[in-house]
């Protein structure tokens, strides 16, 4: 056992099996709870001083809280893996101070076990927040007056216990708003009979959610005694957050308002900011739904319309709704490296694809770490090879980098433009053979890929759809080499018609092959 500490006897055996040795030294000396950049006292801060002696590797790690000492040693096994680790003291802290994610899409929600492997593998990517808010558990939303019955509820609090052994705070999100009239008192004594629920199995941290249901009041009552939705929200959410604190003073609540996206100047938000304590949280998407940026500027803009710092709810990866043909698998980009300074945190949207959502949530969890030296190219081969493994990580990252469609950027795949440019360079020289030669190389990678994901292992399931897609990328490579080869009539029809399938398609990969270039520099068709 590590200096005592029972949650992390996991990483025991995998420092023995590396030969490091680690000691823990708990400090409360400026140097280990004090964080320079950010200006801010944080248990969440160590120091790994690391020294190679004896052929192996000892490490002091300094820490002030329990959680500090988790990240350190999780920091620890990732260097370890990656043979990154240098003699040297590292002082180590988060940019943002909440770095999580959230079960918030339409569509299926996760699975039991799903929930359990996102969470853990989070939290070793030193993430510290999970929102639980699936719209189609119909107890979370539809059903919001009914009582979680006893199974479902003791797989919460499985999850709830889970989350404080892996240093992550779990908040529970509730979303009346379909169906709740606000100015009924018995309402609200359902709405607080349902939070005491989750109270009980040691929930301490409430999202009340009221996004996606109707801007305007639905109950005469409701437009008698209110006149204006915001009026309402701005009642539930002060009576509702006033409750909790009489359960239990330090209860946290996070609030998604019905505008939860523009400038955060507009009517309803900015009375709705002005008017709800500023100990609440509050949610918010960015500029658009689907934000492709989230400036620091437009941060600022926020907390002068709000007097609160944005929460983001980052919705990406989702990809539900019109997006349901793309998969949103590369990092998260255009991110501002300082946005920390103006935001609470960013809380990532996940897809109904749990095991595919890890990699861009890996992604997520690096930047909101270090947003400085954050690089997204190198998080995302550092998250592939972490979810899929490190013997497929190249043949999974030769199709993935196929799926860089999303709110975020529009872009073919990096590696085959690249690789392509330089085919299409050796063809305009004449260099036929070579050229050919070059681009079998790719091909050759293509069908690896191909093989792998053939596989029945959850996350070749679940990008099935876009697989389909990616072997008839593969079938057309393959036709056009037999056509450079030797172009006949017949496979110079199988061609195009490789081209017409794959264009048919509806699920979104690299949209633009410019595969027909070849033959057009080759045969002037
Ligand atoms: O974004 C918010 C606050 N609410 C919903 C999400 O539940 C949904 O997953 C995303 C993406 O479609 N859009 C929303 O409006």
């Amino acid at each position: 056992m590590i200096n005592g500490f029972a949650s992390f006897t996991a990483f025991e055996d995998f420092f023995n099996a590396n030969n490091v040795s680690v000691t823990l030294k708990k400090s409360n000396l400026c140097r280990v709870c004090y964080c320079e950049k950010t200006h801010r006292v944080t248990d969440e801060k160590y120091v790994l001083n690391v020294e190679h002696a004896d052929g192996g590797i000892a490490v002091t790690v300094e820490y002030s809280g329990e959680n500090g000492a988790f990240y350190a040693l999780c920091d620890l096994k990732r260097r370890t893996e990656n043979g990154t680790l240098e003699d040297g003291a590292y002082a180590c802290s988060p940019s943002f101070a909440v770095r999580g994610y959230i079960e918030g899409f339409y569509g299926t929600p996760w699975t039991h076990d799903k929930r359990i492997s996102v969470m853990k593998l989070m939290a070793l990517n030193r993430m510290n927040t999970v929102y639980y808010a699936p719209k189609d558990d119909a107890y979370h939303r539809d059903l919001w007056r009914e009582l979680y019955p006893e199974t479902d509820l003791a797989k919460l609090k499985e999850l709830v216990d889970l989350a404080k052994e892996n240093y992550m705070e779990f908040h529970f999100c509730i979303a009346p708003g379909l169906s709740m009239k606000y100015s009924s008192q018995e309402e609200f004594d359902t709405l607080m009979k349902k939070t005491e629920q989750l109270y009980s199995i040691g929930i301490r941290s409430f999202g009340l959610l009221l996004d996606d249901i109707d801007e305007e009041l639905f109950y005469d009552e409701d437009k008698a005694v209110y006149g204006e939705t915001v009026n309402a929200h701005i009642d539930l959410v002060t009576k509702y957050y006033n409750a909790l604190l009489n359960i239990e003073s330090g209860i946290k609540l996070t609030v998604c308002p019905t505008l939860y996206h523009g400038k955060g100047d507009e009517y309803y938000i900015s009375k709705l900011g002005k008017n709800i304590s500023p100990q609440i949280s509050l949610f918010w998407t960015g500029r658009d739904i689907c934000s492709r940026e989230l400036t620091s500027r437009e941060a600022r803009e926020f907390i002068d319309g709000t007097n609160h710092k944005p929460l983001y709810w980052d919705n990406y990866p989702v990809n539900d709704m019109a997006m349901f043909n793309e998969m949103h698998i590369s990092p998260i980009i255009n991110r501002d490296p300082d946005l920390w300074k103006y935001s609470e945190g960013i809380i990532a949207n996940c897809m109904e694809y749990a095991e595919s959502s890890k990699i861009p949530l890996i992604t997520f969890a690096d930047y909101l770490w270090d947003s400085e030296n954050y690089n997204p190219e190198k998080s995302w081969e550092n998250a592939v090879r972490q979810v899929v493994g490190e013997e497929d990580a190249e043949k999974f990252i030769v199709f993935a980098d196929h799926l860089y469609t999303s709110c975020l950027k529009d872009e073919p795949s990096r590696r085959m433009k690249a690789h392509f440019a330089g085919v299409l360079e050796l063809l305009k020289k004449g260099e036929k053979e070579n050229a050919i030669a070059l681009a079998r190389e790719y091909i050759v990678r293509m069908n690896e890929a191909r093989e792998y994901l053939k596989k029945d292992l959850p996350i070749c399931n679940e990008v099935g759809k876009w697989s389909e897609k990616f072997f008839v990328a593969c079938d057309m490579f393959e036709k056009l080499m037999e056509v450079l080869e030797n172009k006949t009539e017949k496979n110079t029809k199988e061609f195009y018609d490789l081209i017409d399938k794959y264009d048919s398609m509806p699920v979104r990969l690299t949209e633009d092959m410019n595969i027909r270039l070849f033959l057009g520099i080759m045969f002037g068709i």
